[in-house]
């Protein structure tokens, strides 16, 4: 497969007109691992390999999939399944607890292999990052063989498969890097990035998500290219004050640079209960172990914030958050379980069943200015 687009790409860039845009082009790299902590696992006891395996919590206390390896997803599994209806689909699958320690450490192999190619370079989770190789690539096959290659030392150092999508932006290559998953290699030329995305569903837009997915498609809007093809009044009307990006991203032409400092935004902690609670003091007792959680993890990152949440589930699934916002930042233990209390009280007006309780610390006193260029 990896041969074929190799060809076509060699028969597109032998055309003059492209290599004379060549300077003007820039190239960035998106990848992400291909079922990343199912592959950890399979590679961690080969007596998983090439069997449906499920990461997650056990069915018998709720878990959900946190990934599903390939052979389960034939199934029909997907990440964020309840692992009840899972084990329904799949009664053979084997389920493993996740092991974030394995993760964490291999996402560094990887990470460090991704940094020999550039040093500027955005991780934006565990198992995914941009790189800008612009620097690296005289003409563009350069750009390919440096996909091949970070390909084969990954597989070959770590075992693990990694997909990569190449374009002139992070859109279009997070697009890409998804389009031939697993073990894909996408390259979009640059002037192409509209043509070769066009007929794809709009919620591969990094960005629009579910909800506006389903508002766009009862306006009879599918596609990339649909949306494209919209006045900018209505990318304002549907987006709001996003509606700008939006349309840029619809064309393929988004261009912003990689945020290369990772500056968390808001740092959280939940748990589900085993039992759905109702009992005022144990709720209390819970919420008072989280916040316990979150102080000593902003103390440990030296983070200090403004904004106080809390998200409450009921037991029929209804979630509710509240929020406050104080005049000075803080990681202080004390300040943070007063707040939290009172946002507690908030919500639970009545005595009602709760399985989920979580809280996050956002509004960082020093959050830097995003990085963010329309060019
Ligand atoms: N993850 C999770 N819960 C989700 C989605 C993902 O815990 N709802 C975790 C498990 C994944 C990892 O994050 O292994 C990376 O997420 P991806 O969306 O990239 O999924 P995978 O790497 O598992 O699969 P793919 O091959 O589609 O990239
Ligand atoms: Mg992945």
């Amino acid at each position: 497969m990896v041969k074929e687009l190799y060809t076509t790409f060699q028969k597109i860039h032998r055309r003059k007109d492209y290599l004379l845009m060549d300077n003007v082009d820039s190239y960035i790299l998106h990848a992400d691992l291909d079922a990343f902590y199912a592959s950890v696992e399979q590679i961690l006891n080969p007596a998983l390999k090439h069997k449906p395996i499920l990461v997650g919590g056990r069915p018998e206390s709720r878990g959900v999939v946190a990934t599903a390896s390939y052979e389960a997803r034939a199934f029909g599994i997907r990440s964020a399944m309840p692992m009840r209806r899972a084990v329904q689909l799949c009664p053979d699958a084997i389920i493993v607890p996740p092991n974030f320690a394995q993760y964490k450490a291999f996402s560094a192999r990887v990470m460090a292999i991704l940094k020999e190619y550039s040093e500027v370079l955005e991780n934006v989770s565990l198992d995914e990052a941009y790189i800008d190789i612009s620097n690296n690539v005289k003409i563009p096959s350069d750009a390919l063989n440096i996909g091949l290659e970070i390909k084969n030392q990954v597989k070959l150092e770590t075992g693990l498969i990694i997909s990569i999508g190449i374009s002139s932006n992070k859109t279009t290559s997070k697009i890409a890097s998804d389009l031939n998953k697993p073990d894909g290699l996408v390259f979009i030329p640059l002037g192409q990035e509209l043509k070769l995305t066009s007929h794809l569903n709009v919620n591969k837009i990094p960005g629009i998500g579910p909800k506006s997915t389903q508002k766009l498609n009862q306006l009879g809007i599918n596609t990339i290219g649909q949306l494209c093809a919209q006045p900018t009044d209505f990318f304002t009307r549907i987006f709001g004050s996003q509606g700008n990006k939006i349309q840029w991203k619809s064309s393929g032409n988004y261009k912003e640079r990689l945020q290369t400092v990772r500056n968390p935004k808001a740092i959280s902690t939940e748990t589900t209960f085993r039992e759905d609670i109702i009992d005022k003091s144990s709720i209390t007792e819970e919420l008072h172990q989280l916040t316990s959680k979150l102080a000593s993890n902003a103390i440990d990152k030296s983070i200090k914030g403004k904004t106080i949440r809390i998200k409450v589930r009921f037991e029929d699934f209804t979630t509710h958050t509240s929020q406050t916002t104080l005049v000075s930042p803080t990681n202080e233990l004390e300040i943070l379980r007063e707040a939290s209390l009172y946002l507690l009280d908030r919500i639970l007006v009545q005595p009602r069943p709760i399985r989920l309780l979580g809280i996050s610390l956002s509004n960082f006193d020093n959050e830097p200015s995003i990085q963010l260029t329309l060019l």
